[in-house]
Order: structure tokens, then sequence, then C-alpha cells
């Protein structure tokens, strides 16, 4: 059995919270001889509510849970974590501009990141689930100048697997049998889905579904998966989003398969002709730790419109918040 790990949750009494904390604690992240600490961070009117999960966390007597430490304080939730799962933001309420909200999220962001960098553990993992996650994960990254940039990432992994799961319904396969999806960009209704490398059981994707489906249906559904959730149930995804941050962590901290990839939102290094430094859905294997975009993949007409448009969409983002001061 290895030595525990800290893992720092943020908006830990949350919808999403509510399903992570239960699948970390049951080992689904780190795998089953790792034990953990979880770290949980809340605004001070939700530590109450906190607390009632924290009876719950203990009397599911997990045996991989050493402990459990709960804070309003980012300083406390984040001393030493060597994974931070930044889930807590401001949601977008009815008539907010998107400065105002991109503004209340840099109030959050801005002091975590200042936070990680004064006192996570130095290989600390982080990921942003928070909304507008990109660049969330933008602002913690540019407040904390003690932490490598690579270490900070954006989910976009619901968007991954929801596009598996539409690709894999289409085409009557199992999910496993469907590879190498990219999610491209911003985890909004402007990131693309492309199945231009995708495939099902060792086929192409493309040769499986005719086009004007995949443009005009395919990929609407997956960017806009999360509106039609809130309309059918009355609250937005919760446990898809939180299995997806397992799924990103998981990968992230034990590796990708051989000849598979999966999406993460990563600061951008020009690769693809993505403006460095925003943080971008790509596709990347992993080995020991650290993440690698793969290289060399053709870029068809429609695929460059589609990642350069989101691309344009981040590169709006961060001037908003270049603007505010918040990076
Ligand atoms: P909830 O409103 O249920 O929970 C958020 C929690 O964060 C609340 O308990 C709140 O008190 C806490 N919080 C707020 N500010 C905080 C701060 N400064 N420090 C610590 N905690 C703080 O939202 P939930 O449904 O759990 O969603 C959380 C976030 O995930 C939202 O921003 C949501 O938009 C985003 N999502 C991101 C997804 C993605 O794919 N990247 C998908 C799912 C989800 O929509």
């Amino acid at each position: 059995m290895n030595e525990p790990v800290r893992v720092a949750v943020t908006g830990a009494a949350g919808q999403i919270g509510y399903s992570l904390l239960f699948r970390i604690a049951a080992g689904d992240m780190l795998g089953p001889d790792q034990p953990v600490i979880l770290q949980l961070l809340e605004v001070t009117p939700a530590l109450k509510a906190l607390s009632g999960v924290v009876m719950e966390l203990n009397d599911g007597a997990f045996p991989l849970l050493h402990g459990i430490v709960t804070s309003d304080d980012p300083k406390v939730a984040f001393k030493d974590a060597d994974y931070a799962l930044l889930v807590g933001a401001m949601p977008r309420k009815a008539g907010m501009e998107r400065g105002d909200l991109l503004s209340a999220n840099g109030g959050i962001f801005k002091p975590q990141g200042e936070a990680l960098s004064e006192v996570a553990s130095r290989n600390v993992k982080v990921l942003v689930v928070g909304n507008p996650a990109n660049t969330n994960a933008l602002i913690a990254q540019q407040n904390a100048p003690e932490l490598d940039p690579k270490q900070f990432t954006a989910m976009v992994r619901l968007d991954h697997n929801r596009a598996i799961s539409q690709l894999a319904a289409k085409t009557g396969a199992p999910v496993s049998a469907v590879k190498n999806i990219t999610i491209w960009g911003n985890h909004s209704s402007t990131q693309y889905p492309d199945l231009s490398q995708a495939t099902v059981n060792g086929q192409k994707a493309l040769d499986l579904v005719d086009q004007q489906w995949y443009e005009e249906e395919y990929i609407p559904t997956v960017a806009k998966r999360g509106a039609a959730i809130i309309e059918a149930r009355g609250a937005s995804s919760a446990a898809s989003a939180a299995s997806a941050a397992i799924d990103h962590m998981r990968d992230w901290a034990l590796g990708t398969q051989d000849g598979e990839w999966v999406s993460m939102g990563i600061p951008s290094d020009g690769s693809y002709g993505v403006p460095e430094g925003l943080i971008y859905g790509f596709p990347v294997t992993i080995k020991n730790g650290e993440y690698s975009i793969v290289q060399g993949l053709p870029v068809s007409d429609f695929s460059r419109q589609k990642m350069d448009a989101t691309a344009q969409e981040l590169t709006e983002e961060r001037d908003a918040v270049r603007e505010l001061g918040l990076v």
C-alpha cells in the first residue's frame, strides 16, 4: 500500500462534489492501492452542509480514505495537495453579462491560484471543472508563479465522453469500441468534437456515418448536451461531470493506453496553430504523469474553421480577463 496522497476539492458541498468525493474515496481516481486524504474547500455558509457530506463519507467506511480536512480557507485546503480539483465556481445567473461572470470567477480563481502557488505540493496536478473552465484555469495558472503552467488543466473530458457515447449509439457499438475522438478548444458550445481520426472497432468512424449527420446532428448534440440535461433534469449534469473529472485525473496520474488518446484542456504550445498560452482542448497521450499533445494529425478545411472559431472565443475570454487585470 502506498503512502496517502492529498486530494483537494473545491465546491465540495455542491452537486458534483456529492458524486465526486465518494468515487475518489472508493479508489476510482487513483487506483485500489492509493490511500487519499481529502481536503475540502467551501464558502463559509456551505460549511454546515459540507459537514453532512463528511458524515456520509465517514459512514462509507472507505478503506482508502485516510483523512478528511474541511476549510473555507484555500491555504488550508490546498496545503501540500498533490491533486486539486477546482469545482466550485460562480454560475451564470439570468441577466449576467460575460464580463460580470468572468469578473466574479476571477474573484475565486485568482486567490485560489495564489494559494496553490504558495502551499500546494510542487508537483500538484490541477483540474478546473468550474465554468467557464478553460478561462478559470488560465486565471488560476497566471496567478501561480511558483508552479509550472503545465500543471493547470481544464475539463473537456465530459464532452469527450459524450462524444464517444453518441457515436457508439449511432453505430450500435459498445463505447469501448470507440477510439481517438478529440474535443478541440473550449468547454462551451463552440467546442469541436472531431471524428476525423476516430475509429469504431478499428473502422474509420466517418466511413460509418454520413457527413450531414456528423455536421448537422452529431456536433450540435454533443456541444449542447449540457443544456439538454438541464432541460430534462432541472439541474445541470453532476454525476457525469464527476465521472469525467475522475477519468481526467486518473489518466493524468496513471497514463493512457498504448495507441489511444484522450482530450484535455491544456496550455497551448502553439501546436496546430492554436495561439500559445490559451487553455485549449487537445488530443493528448500521457506517460509517467506527463501529457503530450498528439502531433501530426491531418487538419481538413472543415476542422481548421472549427478549431479557429473555438480558439477565437478563448482569445476573447482571455482578452476580457486581461482587461479586468486578472491575468
Ligand atoms: P453547485 O452550485 O451544486 O456547487 C458549487 C459549489 O461550489 C457550491 O457548494 C458553492 O458553495 C461552492 N463554491 C462557490 N464558490 C466557492 C469558492 N470560492 N470556494 C469554494 N467553494 C465554492 O454546482 P455544481 O453542479 O457542483 O457545478 C460546479 C461547477 O461545475 C459549475 O461552475 C458548473 O458550471 C461546472 N460544470 C462544468 C462542467 C465541465 O465539463 N467543465 C460540466 C458540469 C458543470 O456544469
